[in-house]
């Protein structure tokens, strides 16, 4: 890890304010500060008396005797209670009467539309329930979906929370190598994939990606393919089924069954600081319950709007944004397959103005790539709809705050700028919107529940404006239970860094009015687009190349992404650096993780920047990246020769 205040340095001076209008706070679920900060005090005295009045927010099927059991680092929420997340986010709303409310409303790439009412997810979930037992799922068993965005993903993930099987989603954009990693590390017994799915007018092979990874996944019996674009795909007798002709002989009738609260609901990968990524478990119960109430909160949900979160479910953002806190709330939500310039750049806007879209949630670095499309694109269309604005994954810069909030909010949207991670399941830090005024780059305050502090190393609280660690001081409902397979490195990770604490591995800062700012991460993961990468993982995939003696991988700030990918690479003797070489350990790095992870810059070199005691100075090598002068100090450094040749070596 490095220091934070490696990484934490020029913090922006904001100062501009953004309350909102009186009308939104008189119609608020929170409204106004008063009512904020009676229930977040409320939530700090007393947590396990607020989140069991919460939890009545849920459909129980025996309800629970004990609210926490907490054992440091393991937590056990609403123990004895009995539920299913599936009937929650599809059967309740049916029984409720709103069966013919529209649920799902797809639109793919190429223009085709469909809608399923709740009605039709019920049906549909149910079915894919049954063909998912017909195939031996069991639960407790896991199952791979590596699909596009396209309602049979939403209905894959609730058919396994409907019998107890824990889905495991792979990213569309992630490599066969990457999918047979993930496959081996979660004994997955079945994968769930299509034929392909659109982006940018293209096909993305999938089938063929779980062709290459199946060969490397000994444990995964069984594949079901989606047609989702009529391409032709291979097909291996016994092993692979095609959607449609297993749902045909399915029946539409699988009763939700009650699972344990704690019983586990998915497992999803992500980056850590080493190289290889982390399955973070969540459960049933504390998930479900932190993703519906918080998407409640922040995003202020009324049944007569029109919700869209941009984000794949391949994300965690997927996980508790599209599927399970929207669909817990009975939200009727717009999903799209597709890219956000295709066919133009105004694809957004369009589905905005198509839909009357009302809450929108996107990421940092989509805002950016519309600012440098132009203002033309949005202007085009009727965006009037809109009342609620949300970024979530990176830190936003004002300036793309400032344009997302004029061009695309008419000035009239409060943004919810929204922190949070993989591992703690939904939103922590972001406004209340009818009740925080908003500051461009800040994620402002807590939800109600939660408890964040910034602190030293040993753990104090650290002064107003001074830079710290952020951590979270008391467990909540839909925090991660372990890694899993590896509970050592779960208690190493989040609760050995700091005592008492949950650490978080982001540096933030509070300011004099009390918002949090966050200021990034203080270990090695990068945040490219606003994907997490671990620089361990791209340096580990560069030494598997035959060539490659030694790598080094570091992010350099980029406009767009926000961190690119900066490489540097020793070649085993003999071997020439050359442009070609370049491209083939480019393509290399695509091959072993995915087209997320394409180094920006690969820079040859003879030696790299070492300490006495032989650890990398990534310090140096950021600077290098960056163009920049090396003000830190550099007495640690073996050869001083080695930073003089690199700077020579630009890419
Ligand atoms: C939800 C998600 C988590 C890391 C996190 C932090 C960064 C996320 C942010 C943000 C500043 C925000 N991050 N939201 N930084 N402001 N609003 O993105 O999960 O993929 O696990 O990434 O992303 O560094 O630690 P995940």
């Amino acid at each position: 890890m490095t220091s934070p205040s490696a990484n934490i340095t020029s913090v922006l001076k904001e100062t501009r304010s953004f309350p909102p209008s009186a009308e939104f706070v008189a119609n608020a679920h929170i409204s106004g500060m008063e009512a904020y900060r009676e229930l977040w005090q409320r939530s700090k005295d007393d947590p396990t008396g607020f989140w069991a009045e919460q939890a009545e927010t849920l459909t129980w099927f025996e309800k629970w005797h004990t609210v926490l059991e907490w054992n440091e680092p393991h937590a056990k929420w609403f123990v004895g209670g009995k539920l299913n997340a599936c009937y929650n986010c599809v059967d309740r709303h049916v029984l409720a009467g709103r069966g013919n409310q529209a649920a799902l409303l797809f639109e793919g790439e190429p223009g085709d539309t469909r809608v399923l009412t709740y009605n039709d997810l019920l049906r549909e979930v149910s079915q894919f329930a049954n063909v998912l037992k017909n195939q031996g799922i069991q639960a407790g068993d896991v199952v791979t979906i590596y699909m596009p965005m396209i309602p049979e993903a939403v209905v894959a993930m609730l058919a396994c929370a409907r019998i107890g099987a824990m889905h495991s989603v792979v990213f569309g954009g992630f490599s066969a190598e990457a999918v047979a990693d993930r496959n081996n590390d979660a004994k997955s017994k079945l994968i769930i994939t299509a034929d392909g799915g659109w982006r940018r007018g293209k096909v993305i092979p999938l089938k063929q990606n779980v062709d290459l990874a199946l060969s490397k996944s000994p444990t995964v019996q069984t594949c079901i393919v989606y047609n989702r674009c009529n391409t032709s795909v291979e097909m291996v007798a016994g092993r692979d089924f095609w959607w449609h002709e297993l749902a045909a002989a399915a029946s539409t009738d699988c009763p939700a069954e009650p699972f344990d609260s704690e019983h586990p609901l998915f497992v999803l990968y992500t980056s850590g600081s080493t190289g290889k990524p982390k399955g973070i478990l969540h459960t049933t119960a504390g998930y479900l319950l932190g993703a519906s109430r918080t998407h409640h909160w922040v995003f202020d949900l009324k049944p007569t709007d029109t919700y869209w979160c941009t984000a794949d479910i391949g994300w965690i953002t997927g996980h508790s944004y599209v599927v399970y806190g929207p669909l817990a709330n009975g939200a009727t939500q717009v999903i799209y397959e597709g890219a956000p310039n295709q066919p133009r750049e105004d694809r957004f806007w369009e589905i905005i103005a198509k839909y009357r879209v009302s809450i929108f949630y996107t990421a940092p670095t989509a805002i950016r790539a519309f600012i440098k499309w132009g203002d033309q694109w949005p202007k085009a269309h009727d965006l009037s709809s809109l009342r609620v604005l949300g970024t979530v994954g990176e830190p936003i810069n004002p300036e793309a705050w400032i344009w997302y909030h004029t061009l695309i909010g008419g000035g009239r949207c409060p943004i919810v700028d929204t922190w949070w991670q993989t591992e703690t399941g939904a939103i922590m830090i972001a406004p209340t919107p009818g009740a925080i005024a908003t500051k461009p780059g800040s994620a402002t305050m807590p939800v109600p529940g939660i408890h964040a502090e910034i602190v030293d190393r040993q753990g104090n609280p650290v002064g107003a404006n001074e830079g710290g660690l952020l951590v979270i001081k008391h467990p909540w409902p839909s925090m991660l239970r372990t890694i899993f397979g590896d509970d050592a490195r779960y208690r190493e990770q989040y609760w050995s860094q700091i005592p008492g604490a949950y650490f978080t591995a982001d540096g933030a800062r509070r300011d004099d009015d009390g918002y949090i700012w966050i200021m990034g991460r203080v270990d090695d993961v990068l945040n490219v687009s606003g994907h997490r990468l671990s620089t361990m993982e791209v340096e580990s995939a560069l030494v598997q190349h035959p060539k490659v003696a030694e790598a080094a991988v570091v992010g350099r700030p980029d406009d767009l992404k926000g961190e690119a990918i900066a490489c540097f690479v020793t070649l085993v003797s003999g071997e020439q650096p050359t442009e070609e070489l370049k491209k083939e350990l480019r393509e290399h790095v695509v091959k072993e993780i995915g087209a997320l992870a394409r180094p920006d810059d690969i820079r040859f070199a003879e030696l790299l920047p070492k300490t006495r005691s032989g650890k990398i100075m990534r310090r140096l090598l950021r600077d290098i990246a960056a163009g920049r002068e090396s003000k830190g100090d550099t007495t640690t450094l073996e050869d001083f020769s080695v930073m003089a040749k690199l700077r020579e070596s630009d890419e």
